[in-house]
């Protein structure tokens, strides 16, 4: 234990809330710097995401080789992924090969949330309840929670009325199910519908797809890596992990800089068929200029809407797969295998809502404006509060009690997405403000996991007992994510980037769109500055002594 400069006793020096990615990579690294971490898991084993994604078809968009941690050598080294993109029980096996590799599964305590957590301005220490009943307190509390996490079911009447089984994509059952011989329904034609729709019309006797919105899906072209390309990839890991570190979005992909507009029609058509053809999320960075200006943007969703219209046999169903209500690249871009060609399947039907919507679930199935339809069986893939529903779940409450939810009621407010003004020695990975789901995720955590034990080792190395985001420099990085939010058509779908799936919930774009690169040397300048932005309190002897460091 640490005393931080003649503290009040802990029980850990941090408390973690999560063992995903970014819950494990936090235990490794604290526990290397010499600090006692005790995690809180609700599920029963490590994984979070991929602890619970285990709808069929479920698979990660970035591909394997980009998905997994850089933090050790060895650990790149010695995993053989088998596939471009990773499937759901891969990410799983590894993620447990992880957990094992640097035994972190004894300081998790697994099947335990975590339910409320209050800050002791005092002692400046955090509180922490969980659900087993537990008390512990801890100098730091980092919410390692995840951005999807919190499962959201439609605001549909009749839901527990339906008589047959429903499932949520985000919470499947561990044993699987099998839909063999069942007329089953899929509610949403997000990312995790469209992988797992044609998984199910594979099984199902007949399958409903009840589609409010379309979706830009890319094919992902999956398929085995080659001993040669994993040889290669291994062999420059270093400086390709470097690269990624560096570059917009988590991935080293080289981004033309040219205006889609400035080219011809001939030129753009063969950069976008190159793309598809290759494979992934990357269509949306063809040209500089897709997410800023309608027009670029409107060429390249033409573009996909063709290819709908050629794979696609019936016309009517085509005209309804074709997104038209947003640009694409403005609601996270879909990848897939074999999605659109699922509709021409003689066992699946397209049920356009958006003329006919669900008036309700009855006790045999869905009920439209229009229509009855009887199923044996109901999936919701319908999504997540997104980034804040994790973090609001657990009642934390700051200086004079002041509860997370009443300061985020507006909406988010962060100071670089890590930490929040009124919350001292709280962290957040991955939080509102961060690149988080714009970019890869296991970058992001990364960065984010060694910048916050850094601060917590020269907490310690300094004396310093507790460390809060000051309010102005907090208001200066709201600005800062609106300001490149709104430079962007992003701002123009119903997304839940900006919360609009989520009825009733401030509209606020929630990630930073500025990219991984120019985010990592903003974290890098602000800790440069003896973190500029943060107001430290240093216990000297006898006394407590207030430091600002003003930015
Ligand atoms: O959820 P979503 P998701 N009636 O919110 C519909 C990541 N992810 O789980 O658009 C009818 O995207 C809703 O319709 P609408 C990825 O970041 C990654 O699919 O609101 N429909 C929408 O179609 C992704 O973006 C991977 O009109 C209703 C769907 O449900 C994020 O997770 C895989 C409805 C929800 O789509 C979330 O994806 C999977 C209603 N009342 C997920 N309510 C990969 O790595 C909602 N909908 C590949």
């Amino acid at each position: 234990m640490n005393d931080f400069g003649k503290a009040t006793a802990v029980d850990f020096d941090v408390v973690v809330v999560g063992a995903g990615f970014a819950g494990l990579y936090l235990i490794h690294r604290l526990r290397n710097l010499g600090f006692s971490v005790r995690a809180y898991e609700k599920g029963s084993d490590v994984g979070g995401t991929w602890y619970w994604n285990r709808y069929p078809g479920a698979r990660c968009d970035v591909e394997s080789m980009d998905y997994s941690y850089s933090f050790s050598e060895e650990l790149q080294q010695e995993w053989e992924w088998s596939e471009r993109y990773a499937a759901q029980p891969e990410i799983l096996r590894y993620i447990r090969h992880v957990a094992e590799r640097f035994d972190l599964r004894r300081d998790i305590r697994f099947d335990t949330r975590v339910e409320a957590a209050e800050y002791d301005q005092p002692s400046a220490t955090w509180r922490v309840r969980t659900s087993a009943g537990e008390q512990v307190r801890s100098r730091f509390f980092v919410m390692a929670s995840g951005c999807l996490s919190s499962t959201k079911m439609p605001e549909i009447p009749g839901l527990e009325r339906f008589a047959g089984p429903t499932y949520h994509t985000g919470l499947w059952p561990h044993e699987g199910v099998d839909f063999s011989g069942k007329r089953v329904a899929v509610i949403g034609t997000g990312s995790s519908a469209i992988q797992a729709i044609p998984e199910i019309a594979r099984q199902a006797a007949h399958l409903h797809v009840f589609q409010r919105t379309p979706n830009f899906s890319v094919p992902a072209h999956n398929r085995p890596l080659t001993a040669e390309e994993v040889r290669e990839r291994k062999r420059s890991y270093p400086q390709y992990r470097e690269q990624a570190r560096h570059s917009y979005g988590g991935v080293p992909v080289a981004y033309n800089q040219q205006s889609a507009l400035e080219v011809s029609a001939e030129e753009r058509e063969r950069r976008y068929r190159e793309l598809w053809q290759r494979g992934g999320p990357f269509l949306q960075r063809a040209y500089a200029d897709l997410l800023i200006d309608r027009a670029a943007n409107d060429t390249v969703v033409e573009f996909v809407h063709a290819r709908i219209g050629e794979i696609v046999r019936d016309p009517r169903v085509a005209a309804s797969l074709m997104p038209k209500s947003h640009p694409l690249g403005t609601k996270r871009i879909c990848v897939d295998t074999d999605y659109y060609a699922t509709y021409n399947r003689p066992n699946v039907t397209l049920v356009d809502l958006s003329d006919d919507p669900i008036v309700a679930v009855t006790e045999r199935g869905v009920r439209t404006l229009g229509q009855d339809f009887e199923f044996d069986a109901l999936v919701f893939a319908t999504g997540y509060d997104a980034m804040t529903g994790p973090l609001l779940a657990v009642d934390i409450r700051g200086i004079d009690g002041l509860g997370l939810r009443d300061k985020w009621s507006a909406g988010p407010r962060t100071y670089l997405g890590l930490a929040t003004a009124g919350f001292p020695n709280l962290f957040m990975v991955t939080a509102p403000g961060s690149p988080s789901v714009l970019s890869n995720m296991i970058v992001s955590i990364e960065q984010h996991v060694e910048w916050i034990s850094e601060l917590i080792a020269s907490a310690r190395a300094g004396g310093i007992r507790s460390i809060e985001a000051q309010a102005e420099a907090e208001d200066g990085w709201v600005e800062t994510v609106n300001r490149i939010a709104a430079g962007t058509l992003m701002v123009q779908a119903n997304s839940w980037y900006l919360g609009a799936n989520v009825p009733g919930k401030p509209r606020v774009f929630m990630p930073f769109a500025g990219g991984v690169d120019a985010y990592r040397a903003i974290c890098d300048e602000v800790a440069a500055q003896g973190y500029r932005g943060f107001e430290l309190e240093r216990v000297e002897i006898g006394e407590v002594r207030m430091e600002r460091v003003v930015g």
